[in-house]
């Protein structure tokens, strides 16, 4: 690939067997994506995702870290001449991490810094271990976070214990991070295609950046699919289920919120604009709101794709806890001292308590179909893995 031949040369990095499962389960739902590269101290586990881009991380004859992160880290400062090889070129750098072994969680944090070194925009997406793993991985997550926010542009963070509601009692370990990894590999690729496709409300990655700026805060992502007529009410409700939003709660606290939003040909400005206010309605009256759409002709049968970030200041406490982050503000809660949401691209209007004042019930066959809200949240759609 030519970097200078197109305006914004991306390589996505799967670091340790993580990101590297996840990068290879990407890659076998679409053949059309950025460049793609893997590394990590086994060659087994290169082989195995079928990508071309490899990086072995030296790590001596035993192979593997043992669980140690220095070890990790070392073996990243080792391999910087192929590192920064491979990085080469790059404007933007894609990091895919799962935080808690040795290999990812000590080369991310070396991988992110060598990119930036070399001009690259640099994205990180990590995973945070479920709770089941135990307290040790959570402490190297924990520290190996800490510093992957000071070397990445933004950090994008899924604490694996948010997904584990769609995990069913008993579920096989393995199929539990392959949930994982379809949730990363799907949210991931609408926010990208959101990102590089010519939208009519464009969103771009100093969007990111500015949400990120201050390396003290993360970004919570979900992502939902609806379709039907009350499709951008079913998205808002879906997206305030969301475990991965802590039900609504990260929405409630955070600064600085972005959704974009993609349908086909019949998506509506004034479905967008709906969607603005039924956001505002949901977040922190002094929240930025940036909001990005597009029209993708790959969404058939009237769905749409909601894809949504939200900043939220990483304060992991010391031990795991069942919640596995920070008690949260309510709506109520005075902004934390002088870190006050940046203006945002797009801010649009906020709701007022009479905006369907004027507008007409939806009457099919003689019914209101303008459901309640409180109904509509019991509906579930159908994909268990969707944020
Ligand atoms: N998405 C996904 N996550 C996984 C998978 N396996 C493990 N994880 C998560 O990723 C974390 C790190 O594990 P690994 O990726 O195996 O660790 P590593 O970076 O390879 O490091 P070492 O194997 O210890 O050298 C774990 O604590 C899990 O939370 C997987 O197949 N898919
Ligand atoms: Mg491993």
């Amino acid at each position: 690939m030519n970097a200078a031949a197109r305006p914004l040369a991306t390589i996505w990095v799967g670091l340790g067997h993580a990101g590297c499962r996840t990068l290879a389960s990407l890659r076998r739902q679409l053949p059309d994506m950025p460049d793609l590269a893997v590394v990590h101290t086994r060659a087994e586990v290169l082989a195995e995702t079928g990508i071309e881009r490899a990086v072995q991380l030296p790590t001596g004859p035993a192979g593997g870290t043992g669980g140690d992160p220095t070890v990790g880290e070392r073996a990243a400062a080792d391999a910087t001449g192929e590192l920064r090889a491979l990085l080469e070129g790059y404007s933007v750098v894609v990091l895919l991490v799962g935080l808690g072994g040795g290999t990812g969680s000590g080369a991310a944090p070396a991988v992110a810094r060598l990119a930036r070194e070399a001009g690259a925009f640099v994205l990180a997406l990590a995973t945070l271990p479920f709770l089941f793993e135990g307290p040790r991985r959570y402490q190297v997550a924990r520290r190996s976070l800490a510093t992957l926010q000071e070397s990445a542009d933004a950090v994008i963070l899924v604490p694996n214990q948010r997904l584990s509601e769609w995990v069913p009692d008993g579920t096989p370990l393995q199929t539990a991070f392959q949930m994982t990894d379809h949730f990363v590999g799907t949210a991931l690729r609408s926010l990208w295609h959101l990102l590089t496709s010519a939208a009519f409300l464009p969103i771009d990655l100093s969007d990111l950046r500015r949400m990120a700026s201050d390396h003290t805060a993360t970004l919570a992502m979900a992502s939902v699919e609806t379709a039907g007529h009350l499709r951008i009410e079913s998205a808002l409700d879906e997206l305030s289920a969301s475990p991965l939003l802590d039900h609504g709660a990260v929405l409630l606290s955070s600064p600085a919120v972005l959704a974009a939003v993609s349908g086909g040909a019949d998506l509506t400005l004034r479905e967008v604009n709906g969607l603005a206010s039924g956001l505002r309605a949901r977040i922190r009256p002094d929240a930025s709101l940036t909001l990005g759409a597009m029209v993708d002709e790959t969404l058939a049968d009237g769905r749409i794709a909601v894809t949504l970030l939200a900043a939220e200041p990483t304060e992991m406490p010391e031990r795991p806890t069942a919640l596995s982050t920070p008690a949260r503000a309510t709506v109520t809660d005075a902004p934390s001292s002088g870190r006050r949401a940046r203006q945002a691209k797009l801010v649009f209007d906020s709701t007022h308590p009479d905006r369907f004042a004027g507008v007409a019930p939806t009457v099919r066959d003689g019914v209101n179909v303008d459901v309640p809200t409180y109904l509509r949240r019991n509906i579930r759609l159908s994909s268990p893995v969707r944020g």
